[in-house]
């Protein structure tokens, strides 16, 4: 059967596929911790002795119910209102038994031929999936749902969950689940699957979205094996109940998880090797949590260090010289790229989940204090910049721009003002956009800009003046002004915009500009983005180019390089998630799109110090690192296997925002 999502983008006419989420394409591993225990995962003390979701009901549907309340019922309702899809209760009398049946056996190519087909996709944002019905099939759920047509779908009940069942269903929402949901369920990058919505959805309905997943963006789960049916119906209960309430962590126990391995008085005074470290890449190798350090120059890989359960980002201090990585169980890293070996020289874990970490960089202040900012708790902790001493822990204010209180505010993408001695936060939930002054005791948070809600990635504009930060469940671009402190504008760029730290360069018409790609549509937008020397088309759309498949993660350009280069590897076909996108910076036109490898999705970018080449991730346990010559865009390399390579930084390029 086909992997059953493909959405119709109607607006020039373009084949899309989408997904979202934190998944990697194989199934994290529980058990891939740090090294060391002082980092562990967030019940690490509670794991049960054996796996306690194991049972799968045996139901007693049969026929067209079966097939309805395992596949149909994701998206439908009978009576139960709109959900994904239309609520189906008198579709009878408004559709004729051909056309349903059209649709349900060849639900693309009537979508493509009829003309109410069409209009029924275009209002939903997508086709309707492809399960492979035959005629019987077909038939079989349609005569079901007309027996039921005013009485609707009796729900099921969720299985009872046994202690140990809970346990391991909280691990697994933490792991799966919360990154995109949040902790509490409120939904961020994905929607509120609160409790409430939890119980109208219903037990079927959740088994069926955890087994196919969404064409918004939700991994299939079941489908792509990453949960067994046990484990979904467990999900499917645990969802209906009230979430357990989360843990705090205090500035205590950080202190007693903070490990100074190499103490400064024994580090080196000047690089103790001769290789060219400015020009080294930190290439995050997800699922077993740690960061290769690869030389640019040589593409011999230097060393390989632990660093966190599924390891996320890598950002540079001040001077490069070190790294400081973050993984999704809050463990920060600190790696000394001028030890014979580069090494880790402190380790600390300052929240139960994280995503982000960025060191202090107004000049005065190099290498002076590394803040990291929660998932879970909602705080940020600022640590010693050269030990990882932990130093201060605030909380993050819950009231959102609107005014509501949340139970969890997550922080989001941070950036190092170069004008201030603050950081900017981008507080996911609430809106806001935080500065922290690291030159003030405490490390206050001073100022709180309203943008706008769900906060996510971003980056500087050419200039390093303007923060450009995704607020992507909210379709927008927000412009921060740092040094002013202002909010200058918003741009409404698509569906789920996801720029990682986004891309500047000179338009030929337009000057400065910076883009986005999107997670929900196949989308190139690229905005003016020079206020002072071309202020006619700053924060203005001035470019739109389709892209063959939604799914966009990054995009990436370097001011050597003709390209501006973009991935898509969300996309829920497999090999629109495989291939790069090439964007002519001089022409204005997506000149090509190429697959790396068939091994993986392609995601993330980096170029080395000069610009010559340019290095993208194939995403896969047996995956690599091909790179290819940044002008030309002919192959030059493939450094590898690599288990699960994702975010690649290079020193240079990273110290300077190079890209
Ligand atoms: Fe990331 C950046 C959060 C999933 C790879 N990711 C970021 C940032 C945030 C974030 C807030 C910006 C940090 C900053 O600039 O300070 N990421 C999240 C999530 O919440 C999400 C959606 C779900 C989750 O549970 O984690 C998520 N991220 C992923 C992935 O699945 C990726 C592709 C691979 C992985 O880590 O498993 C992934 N995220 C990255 C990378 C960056 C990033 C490579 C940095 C991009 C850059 O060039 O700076």
């Amino acid at each position: 059967m086909l992997y059953p999502y493909r959405w119709l983008l109607f607006l020039g006419g373009a084949v899309a596929g989408a997904a979202c989420g934190s998944s990697s394409p194989q199934a994290p591993d529980p058990d891939a911790a740090v090294a060391d225990d002082a980092h562990p995962a967030p019940d690490a003390d509670v794991t049960p002795p054996a796996k306690a979701c194991v049972e799968v009901p045996q139901l007693p549907y049969t026929g067209g119910e079966k097939t309805f309340r395992e596949m149909c019922v994701a998206c439908h309702t009978i009576g139960d209102g709109a959900h994904r899809a239309p609520d189906l209760q008198d579709v009878h009398l408004r559709r004729t038994r051909p056309w349903m049946m059209q649709l349900m056996i060849n639900p693309d190519t009537w979508t493509e031929t009829d003309p109410d087909a069409r209009a029924l996709a275009a209002g939903w944002g997508y086709v309707m999936p492809d399960f492979g019905f035959d005629g019987p099939t077909g038939r079989a759920v349609l005569d079901w749902m007309q027996s039921v047509n005013a009485v609707g779908v009796t729900p099921r009940a969720p299985m009872t969950l046994s202690d140990a069942q809970f346990t391991e269903a909280k691990q697994m929402y933490f792991d799966r689940c919360a990154g995109c949901h949040g902790t509490y369920r409120a939904g961020a990058t994905g929607p509120d699957i609160g409790t409430t919505r939890a119980r109208w959805m219903g037990t079927d309905s959740i088994v069926a979205t955890l087994h196919w997943g969404t064409p918004r963006g939700m991994p299939a789960w079941g489908h792509d094996g990453l949960l067994d049916p046990a484990e979904i119906e467990c999900m499917a209960a645990f969802l209906q109940l009230d979430p357990p309430e989360a843990p705090a962590r205090s500035l205590a126990e950080i202190r007693q998880s903070w490990e100074l391995v190499v103490p400064v008085s024994e580090r080196p005074t000047a690089p103790a090797h001769a290789r060219d470290w400015e020009n080294f890449f930190a290439v995050i190798l997800r699922d077993p949590g740690k960061v290769a350090i690869l030389d640019g120059t040589t593409k011999e890989e230097v060393a390989r260090i632990d660093v966190g359960v599924s390891a996320h980002i890598v950002r540079t201090s001040s001077t490069g010289r070190y790294l400081y990585a973050v993984g999704r169980n809050g463990a920060v890293t600190m790696i000394d790229l001028w030890a014979a070996t580069p090494q880790a020289v402190a380790r600390v874990q300052g929240c139960y989940d994280a995503r982000s970490v960025e060191g202090s960089k107004l000049a005065g202040w190099e290498d002076r204090y590394v803040i990291e900012g929660c998932y879970w708790p909602p705080q940020y902790v600022v640590f010693d910049g050269l030990t990882l001493e932990p130093l201060a822990r605030n909380d993050v204010p819950l009231t959102t721009i609107d005014g509501e209180v949340l139970r969890e505010v997550r922080t989001a993408a941070i950036v190092a003002s170069p004008f201030e001695p603050v950081w900017l936060l981008a507080f996911k939930e609430s809106g806001y956009v935080g500065f922290v002054d690291y030159a003030q005791d405490g490390f206050p948070l001073v100022t709180q800009l309203p943008a706008a809600r769900f906060l996510h990635d971003g980056g500087w504009d050419h200039a390093r003046r303007w923060f450009l930060v995704a607020a992507n469940a909210s379709d927008r671009i927000m412009v921060v002004d740092a040094q002013e402190r202002t909010i200058d504008a918003e741009i409404v760029t698509g569906d789920t915009p996801h720029p990682g730290r986004g891309a500047n360069w000179e338009d030929p018409v337009y000057g400065w500009v910076n883009a986005t790609t999107h997670i929900g549509e196949g989308k190139l937008t690229v905005y003016g983005a020079d206020p002072i020397g071309r202020p006619e088309h700053a924060w203005q759309i001035v470019r739109e180019i389709a892209l063959p498949a939604a799914g966009g993660l990054f995009l990436k350009t370097h001011p050597s390089s003709p390209w501006v280069l973009m991935d898509m590897p969300l996309a829920s076909d497999a090999s629109d998630a495989r291939q790069i996108c090439a964007y002519a910076k001089a022409s204005g036109v997506l000149d090509r799109c190429f697959t790396p490898s068939a091994a993986g999705p392609a995601v993330h970018f980096e170029f080395d110090r000069a610009g010559a080449e340019l290095w993208v991730s194939v995403w896969a346990q047996d995956g690599e690192i091909v790179v290819y010559d940044a002008v030309t865009l002919e192959e030059r390399a493939r450094i590898g296997p690599l288990d699960t390579p994702t975010g690649k930084f290079n020193v240079h390029n990273s110290t300077h925002d190079v890209y």
